[in-house]
């Protein structure tokens, strides 16, 4: 389905200047110095400092606020008529070692797109809500895209309250802390629909020089926590052949899980990210190792498979070295798919505007797919330069940041005019996230 706009409204386009501004005033909480990025990991000072100047931003437009249990927060513009807005956001929090425009973009952009109305004086059919979900990063509390999880109803907000950070902080104590415990219920009203903008974080676009990625899927993730015990030892005096060495378990690990991804073959992919050593001194056998691993497939079976061999080899290697393994699942989300007749709109916005556009996978894990069990969902990407992502380095052109916010704001108009009745929502996973 491709309604193109007619008449003024198809010629309405974003500010870019305003939008790199905003972009670059958000940047600027949690700079990490000498660099174009930011770090405000959820619930952090930082993460609240962003928080309040976003909404600054929502009231300055006139946005109807609100904010949940779980701080989730979305500025809704009024439409001709009332009803279930069309949404687009995304998310404000970042990882340790962020960029300026992951999550970012696609809440700014709605800002943009509100901003955009407002100056040519244009009431869109329906109401349009703009939102930023909490802790969609997961790097500080597990799982990812939690904010969005709960929103949908895909975890109860008490169970997620109780999360504890990686920092051994408790997730409502945190919300609490920082203003962001609001009374508006869970799980939230069903939106009208739903466009989250984001930067691609991959090389994909860039090498087939197209500007807009119309995002079809996200690929199933799984992350799991693992703690091996050892025996701590004298690094000096004790043989080879009788250590009980976590940190060697862990080492294999890592190194099994590069082999695991490359034995299954693209998209399979495997990280492990965080390790910790105890007592992690020079001279010391640790006693103690954990360490998170990633698997992400667009395949479930293929996940699951990757799963289970990862756990078959951890298993084997700990057994072998006189170690104990405890593992703690710390998110599970299956593959999901975008609503076709969303995915057709984005494509249809990309030709309008004269853009080339490429339909595609998500391989990073967005609060989108998580809005796709409640509503019409699906994507914009704009190109990653050398495709990275999760990195002060993380850049995109704003040629291209333009294009991506000006399809995104057609793609809204055409959904504020359009009824779905028999849409293809897409499957909510069976396999809900877990407790951290
Ligand atoms: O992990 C992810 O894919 C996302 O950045 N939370
Ligand atoms: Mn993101
Ligand atoms: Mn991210």
């Amino acid at each position: 389905m491709t309604t193109s706009l007619t008449g003024a409204i198809a010629d309405l386009r974003i500010d870019i200047d305003r939008l790199t501004r905003r972009l670059a005033d958000l940047a600027a909480i949690g700079a990490i110095e000498g660099t174009e990025g930011c770090a405000r990991l959820a619930l952090t000072d930082e993460d609240r400092d962003g928080r309040d100047l976003v909404v600054t931003w929502m009231r300055d437009l006139g946005l109807e606020i609100t904010t949940d249990g779980i701080g989730n927060v979305v500025g809704v513009l009024a439409g001709q008529i009332d009803g279930p807005p069309v949404m687009c956001g995304s998310h404000i929090d970042t990882v340790r070692t962020g960029g300026r425009y992951d999550g970012n973009l696609g809440v700014l952009a709605g800002l943009e797109v509100v901003e955009t109305l407002l100056t040519a004086g244009v009431t869109p059919r329906r109401p349009i809500a703009v939102a930023f979900f909490t802790d969609e990063e997961g790097a500080r509390f597990a799982p990812d895209m939690l904010g969005s999880l709960v929103y949908v109803g895909g975890m109860a907000l008490e169970d997620a309250l109780d999360i504890s950070a990686i920092d051994g902080a408790r997730l409502g104590d945190e919300l609490v802390r920082i203003g962001y415990d609001g009374p508006a219920p869970l799980p939230a009203a069903p939106p009208h629909s739903f466009v989250e903008l984001h930067v691609e974080q991959g090389p994909v676009l860039e090498q087939e020089g197209i500007t807009i990625g119309a995002v079809e899927s996200v690929q199933g993730i799984s992350w799991t926590e693992v703690e091996i015990l050892g025996q701590s030892n004298h690094a000096g005096t004790t043989p080879m052949h009788l250590r009980k060495d976590p940190g060697f378990v862990a080492a294999a690990c890592a190194a099994f899980a590069r082999e695991l991804a490359l034995d299954l073959g693209h998209p399979q992919v495997a990280t492990v990210g965080r390790v910790e050593f105890f007592p992690n001194l020079v001279n010391v056998v640790p006693a103690r190792a954990t360490f998170t691993v990633d698997l992400r497939n667009t395949d479930e079976a293929t996940l699951q498979e990757s799963e289970r061999r990862f756990a078959e080899f951890l298993q084997t290697t700990a057994e072998a070295e006189g170690c104990t393994v405890t593992t703690t699942p710390l998110a599970r989300f299956e593959p999901v798919l975008f609503d076709p007749a969303v995915v057709d709109l984005v494509a249809g916005a990309a030709e309008d505007l004269g853009h080339s556009v490429k339909r595609m996978p998500s391989g990073a894990g967005h609060d989108a797919q998580m809005l796709a069990r409640v509503c019409p969902t699906a994507m914009v990407f704009t190109p990653s330069v050398d495709g990275i992502s999760h990195n002060p380095a993380e850049y995109t052109a704003p040629g291209d940041l333009e294009a991506g916010a000006n399809v995104m704001l057609h793609t809204m108009l055409s959904l504020t005019e359009l009824t779905f009745d028999d849409t293809t929502l897409s499957e909510p996973t069976t396999t809900e996230a877990t407790d951290a």
